[in-house]
């Protein structure tokens, strides 16, 4: 793997002079004005990291170090035969910031393959959970088991100089992503499919073994697969899943830490979860209805009495976005392509047409446009893969090529300990009083 780490190095020591003479120049200059409503509301809208890997822009959507997810669809080597792009292609770049050659993304390929062998106690840690747990909670739990294995945890510990840090973190990336398809395929077999588990195929790419772990040989499961796991990788570095690992890692924590603590994040219902969410909200719908196929109007009213229950309507909205999701998009170029007739892709492109008006006739929520997960469950569904439980596990082994690659850049450029600093609402009465 030695060379793409050399060039990784290579382009954080370019970055980090950069960065230096930036802050020399500049150090001072302000880029951003804070509300009070702010600091109440999340701290939406203020700008407080960097992340190197991507960049959202609230009308065109996610950017990957510039390339927009059609530009990737087109760029990024693909298997052979195969259309969708491959996704150790996208983490090269994240990581590097140059778009791959074919003998780059298969040597990324066959080195997680490599790595991919994942100790007996992280199934003893799974098996120990009733099967009925939650998949994010057994995957979790799974990626703590694993951290054993941390070999920055071990030469922190031994006594490394902080600028050997960046090294060994990267060797703890390229071991938990490569370890990841097995430990969720674990999980789904042990759970839906009687512990029957499939051996994996370390001949195939990094998702194909995935898809085939979890039991789907289909050559189009496979490539929505691959480009499931291209889309849901990075949105920059303010998201829950994102901000927890950075955060978490910022305290110097391994990157199995850092990335459980992002996963216990991705696992919540306005975040990861609204993949699982969606799915449900469909079915509770078409159950409601007695039909699988609701009208436009049905459709509308139920969109309706959702918002009157005083519950959100998974798949719309975002933090940041204010148009459609290009994720969402590509999920429906696939779709057209590939089961344009499903039932519930039909449905999913319906809500589409109807729920935009209906949310934002309500004037409060700020996009009424939907995001990735208004879609991913459907698509799953097509292929067989119906338990809506486990789509947050795939989102999560998608989202360890953004955030980990991210940590790898957060120590080549050692980024100190995080720590913003917070307020009593005793203190903002004083403040605005001193007026
Ligand atoms: N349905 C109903 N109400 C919604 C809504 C939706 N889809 N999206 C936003 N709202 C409501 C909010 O709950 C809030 O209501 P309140 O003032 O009564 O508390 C109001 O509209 C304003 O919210 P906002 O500023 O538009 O959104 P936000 O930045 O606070 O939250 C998000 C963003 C994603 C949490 C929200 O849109 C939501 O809950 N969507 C549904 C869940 C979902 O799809 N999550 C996945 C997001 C993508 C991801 O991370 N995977």
């Amino acid at each position: 793997m030695g060379y793409v780490k050399d060039l990784f190095k290579e382009k954080a020591d370019a970055q980090n002079k950069e960065i230096k003479s930036i802050l020399e120049q500049h150090g001072n200059m302000k880029i951003e004005d804070v509300t009070l409503a702010q600091v109440y509301q999340g701290m939406r809208g203020i700008t407080g990291l960097v992340t190197e890997t991507s960049l959202l822009d609230s009308n065109e959507g996610i950017r990957f170090r510039g390339y927009s997810i059609p530009e990737l669809r087109e760029k990024l080597p693909k298997a052979e035969g195969g259309n969708e792009p491959l996704p150790e292609g996208l983490f090269y770049l994240m990581l590097t910031g140059e778009v791959p050659s074919g003998e780059n993304v298969e040597h990324i390929s066959s080195t997680w393959a490599r790595r991919s062998h994942v100790p007996n106690h992280v199934f003893d840690v799974i098996e120990a959970f009733p099967v009925s747990t939650h998949p994010m909670t057994q995957f979790t739990a799974a990626v703590l088991a694993l951290q054993t294995e941390s070999k920055f945890a071990k030469a922190y510990n031994e006594g490394i100089s902080k600028k050997e840090y960046w090294s060994y973190v990267y060797e703890d990336t390229m071991s938990l992503i490569a370890r990841l398809p097995r430990i969720a395929a674990y999980i789904y077999r042990r759970k839906y499919k009687g512990g029957e588990h499939i051996h994996p195929d370390g001949m195939l790419d990094w998702s194909a073994n995935f898809a085939h772990m979890l039991g789907y040989d289909d050559e189009s499961f496979k490539e929505l697969m691959r480009l499931y796991m291209v889309i849901h990788a990075d949105h920059e570095g303010g998201n829950v899943s994102a901000h927890a690992t950075h955060l978490v890692g910022s305290a110097l924590s391994d990157p199995y830490l850092s990335f459980a603590a992002g996963m216990t994040g991705l696992a919540g219902p306005l975040h990861g979860l609204a993949n699982q969410e969606v799915i449900r909200w469909i079915e509770d719908m078409c159950k409601e209805l007695n039909s699988d196929a609701p009208t436009k109007a049905q459709i509308a009213d139920y969109i309706q009495k959702t918002l009157v229950a005083g519950k959100v309507v998974p798949g719309y909205g975002h933090a940041v976005l204010r148009k459609t999701d290009p994720r969402f998009t590509a999920q429906m170029e696939f779709a057209k392509t590939h089961c344009p007739n499903d039932p519930t892709v039909q449905t999913v492109w319906n809500v589409y047409e109807v729920a935009p008006p209906i949310l934002e006739s309500t004037g409060k929520i700020k996009n009424p446009w939907p995001n990735v997960d208004a879609h991913s469950g459907a698509l799953l569904k097509h292929y067989g893969l119906i338990e809506e439980e486990f789509y947050t596990v795939l989102f999560g082994v998608s989202r360890a090529l953004g955030v980990l690659s991210s940590l790898c850049w957060d120590r080549a450029l050692g980024f100190p300990l995080e720590r913003p600093k917070s307020i009593t609402t005793e203190w903002v009465k004083k403040f605005i009083a001193k007026g």
